[in-house]
């Protein structure tokens, strides 16, 4: 039976969902990303892109290209709640659904042609549905292959529905530039040039030894997909691999004194997100931008999972203690990975993290009822 796989792509997904809350933004250039002196445009509405306006620019230029432009800081719950209505949604379409992030997922619709005319015709009403119930606009594409339909829903964006037919793959392929290719990356790219590959379609025709001795066994899958080939499957469900904050200051910082509190912010808000999305993890990661760019990461795994603020923070501060302070620091981040559902099994373990618990709980219900801002550490309080 021929595989269809959709990919559906939100449209300026931050940017689309103030502009749906705030009906005296549309048409306007939104920017929605981190507001301080160093922070950078998380993503732009469509109005803002034609000045030029772009994903991870520093504020501050975007600013410049768009002095009247609306600018917003990012509200991450809000656009995790629309996040599930759409995922929501699309499982009404196929029992496989692969969220990739907040606001794109792949549908494996093989074998639907029994309840729908067409994979076309999926989209076609996927797209409607987001756009009535949601308000939102998504772009669509649809294809034989994950790599194909991810690529055909960038093609016509915004509200965008392109359909790649059986057979031609390779010619959708040919004039696109290799970096659109899965899995290459800047460094891939450039070896690739130096061996005079620019496009997709030479890929496909270079000499696959070659390209082995150039970049490794994974050359052959490389080359694979850009003959338009991937076998890759739609992996249902899946849950999050990391959870993690981080912050730009706005004037380096020299002394651990003054980077701990800012340590303590994030564990607070990673906290909350992972005990509102009933996870916890059990490794913990800190990263560390310095003045020159050079970027580090520590990280410990615990013996048992945690959603603690207060564990986060002990564990970051005692990576920190690992790292020589050379310099000034220009960002700071904390993450946790190996996430799991559940309850956390290290409450019961000690009294230290019983008390915890019991005051977080009590902090929890509050942030619930009058949000996450309700309520603050008296040490974190001139750090607003
Ligand atoms: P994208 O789908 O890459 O971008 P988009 O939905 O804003 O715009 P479009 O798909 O129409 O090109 O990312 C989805 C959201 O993820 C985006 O709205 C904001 C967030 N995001 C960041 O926070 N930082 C980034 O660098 C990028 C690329 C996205
Ligand atoms: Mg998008």
């Amino acid at each position: 039976m021929q595989r269809w796989i959709i990919h559906i792509d939100m449209d300026a997904f931050f940017a689309s969902v103030e502009q749906r809350e705030h009906p005296e933004f549309q048409g306007k250039p939104v920017i929605v990303g981190g507001l301080s002196k160093r922070g950078v445009v998380a993503t732009a509405s469509y109005e803002a892109r034609s000045f030029g306006i772009h994903s991870a620019m520093p504020m501050i230029e975007a600013r410049r290209l768009c002095s009247d432009g609306i600018f917003l800081v990012c509200d991450h719950e809000k656009y995790h709640q629309v996040s599930k209505q759409i995922m929501g949604i699309l499982s009404e379409y196929s029992p496989l659904v692969e969220p990739l992030s907040l606001d794109e997922a792949f549908l494996d619709v093989t074998g639907m042609g029994l309840l729908f005319s067409s994979p076309r015709q999926i989209a076609v009403e996927i797209k409607a549905r987001i756009k009535q119930e949601l308000g939102l606009i998504a772009s669509a594409g649809v294809a034989t292959n994950k790599l194909l339909a991810k690529l055909a829903s960038d093609l016509q964006k915004p509200d965008g529905l392109v359909v790649v037919p059986p057979g031609k793959e390779r010619q959708l392929l040919a004039d696109l530039p290799i970096r659109k290719l899965w899995g290459i990356g800047r460094t891939g790219a450039k070896v690739l040039q130096n061996m005079g590959i620019y496009k997709i379609s030479e890929l496909a025709m270079a000499d696959t030894q070659l390209l082995i001795k150039q970049l490794g066994p994974a050359a052959r899958e490389l080359q694979q997909l850009a003959c338009g080939k991937d076998h890759r499957l739609v992996i249902p469900g899946q849950e999050p691999k990391s959870l993690g904050n981080e912050m730009t200051f706005d004037e380096d910082l020299h002394a651990w004194e003054e980077i701990y509190p800012y340590f303590l912010a994030l564990a607070t808000k990673i906290g909350w997100r992972l005990r509102q999305a009933e996870y916890s993890g059990r490794t913990i990661s800190i990263k560390i931008k310095f003045s020159s760019f050079r970027t580090i990461t520590r990280s410990q795994t615990l013996a048992l999972e945690t959603n603690l603020d207060e564990e986060i923070y002990e564990t970051a501060v005692n990576l920190c203690r690992k790292v020589n302070l050379t310099e000034g620091v220009r960002l700071v981040g904390i993450s946790l990975t190996h996430l799991q559902q559940g309850i956390q099994t290290s409450l019961f373990t000690d009294d230290v993290n019983a008390k915890r618990n019991a005051v977080l709980q009590a902090v929890d219900s509050l942030k619930a009822k009058f949000g996450e801002n309700i309520i603050t550490r008296g040490t974190l309080l001139d750090k607003k």
